[in-house]
């Protein structure tokens, strides 16, 4: 990063870079797949810290980042409504967007690079995988609730901010594209992997037929659900404040619920190579389900309750064929970090698919022993 556009940019916004506050420093953050994080520190005027996360959207992905934005800003506010009403901490519980010095939600740079700003939230942590059962079922009773309490935000008033987001037909027709554009080589390389995600294809509409037949609620959900999208309070270890707002659109609650066990239910991480590490651990299926079904408090319904080991398989069998697609195609879209990551990061995820498949019964006797009224 050229060192003016930073200064530029940091310009922009109302951090303490004037004369008597500083900026000590700036670095780069978290493990996010799609956009440029960094951590900002300055030290104010009385000597004291404070932090910001400083964001490059990634406009490749986000065509649009105005609507994306007025998303974000929309939600987080709403969100602020709803947690001061409950007695909660608004600063510590949502995001909150820093407005740039001209009032706008965010800063487009001489590169034509959009920049945004949020007050880091202290004393927080972030976990790539579950290192105790209790924090899963807190990110569950938190993503179950999250979604709760946007049950009456106005839907209509939502952009949708990457279309078809979670449309695993369409996703599978993007993948079929991708095998047959694709670099021939990998087309070659990955032949396993892609049998195995074109076998499936029959599974692919289980979900958007039934929202399309009326037998799912089209709910607001947050649709990128990953444990390492949710912040835990450094003191207490409770969940906190879920994050990167960036895909809350229309959605289907079994997005939510499935993409967090795709991550955090994994015995192995996303991307582990060794496949003998990689298994759904029930017991953490179990847990999640716990905790979001209590988080969500009683709204869902018999289907929605019903189809959460469909929703599983679907979001892990959905973001395998992301990260194949991506792999075949040169890797544009997902961060990779080291050699054929995405093919690594696609082997683990129908690892799990084929794992659910033979988990299936014992599945559905969780959710039924859960909930035994289904
Ligand atoms: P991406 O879309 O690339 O995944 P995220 O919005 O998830 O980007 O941010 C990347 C990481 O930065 C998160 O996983 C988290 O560790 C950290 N992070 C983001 N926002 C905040 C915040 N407001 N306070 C503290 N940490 C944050
Ligand atoms: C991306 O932004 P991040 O890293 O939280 C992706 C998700 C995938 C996930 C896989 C906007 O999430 O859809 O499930 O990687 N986000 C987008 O780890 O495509
Ligand atoms: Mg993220």
């Amino acid at each position: 990063m050229n060192c003016n556009v930073m200064n530029e940019v940091i310009a922009a916004f109302p951090i303490e870079t004037d004369e008597n506050g500083r900026l000590t420093e700036q670095i780069p953050y978290g493990n996010g797949h799609i956009n440029d994080t960094f951590r900002l520190c300055c030290k104010t005027q009385d000597q004291k810290e404070k932090n910001f996360i400083l964001q490059r959207i990634n406009h490749d992905i986000f065509k649009n980042p105005s609507q994306l934005m007025e998303n974000v800003v929309h939600v987080t506010e709403y969100l602020r409504g709803i947690i001061i009403s409950q007695g909660g901490d608004p600063d510590r519980e949502t995001l909150n967007v820093v407005k740039t010095r001209d009032g706008a939600n965010f800063y487009q740079d001489c590169n034509g690079n959009d920049w945004r700003v949020f007050p880091f939230v202290e004393r927080s942590l972030c976990l790539e995988k579950v290192e105790d059962q209790k924090d899963f079922y807190d990110s569950a009773v938190a993503f179950g609730n999250f979604q709760k309490m946007l049950a009456d935000f106005p839907v209509e008033t939502l952009h949708e901010t990457i279309v078809n987001f979670h449309n695993t037909p369409s996703r599978f027709q993007d993948f079929r594209k991708a095998v047959w554009e694709g670099d021939k080589e990998r087309v070659e390389t990955a032949g396993k992997e892609i049998a195995f995600a074109l076998d499936r294809e029959q599974d692919t509409a289980v979900l958007t037929n039934l929202l399309a037949e009326g037998k799912l609620p089209l709910r607001v959900t947050h649709n990128d659900t990953k444990l390492n999208n949710i912040l835990f309070d450094a003191d207490t270890r409770e969940a906190l404040c879920v994050i990167d707002l960036d895909t809350i659109m229309p959605g289907l609650s079994l997005y939510d619920f499935g993409d967090s066990i795709r991550f955090g239910a994994s015995t192995g991480a996303e991307d582990e190579r060794d496949l003998s590490k990689v298994q759904l651990d029930l017991s953490l299926f179990e847990i999640f389900t716990r905790g979001y079904l209590k988080g969500c408090a009683g709204s869902l319904t018999r289907t929605e309750i019903e189809m959460l080991p469909m929703g599983a398989k679907l979001m892990t069998y959905e973001c395998g064929i992301r990260f194949l697609a991506d792999y075949l195609t040169g890797d544009h879209y997902f961060k990779i970090h080291r050699e054929n990551h995405n093919l690594d990061r696609a082997r683990t995820q129908f690892k799990l698919v084929a794992d659910m498949e033979e988990k299936w019964e014992e599945l559905r006797g969780i959710v039924e022993r859960i909930c035994p009224e289904i």
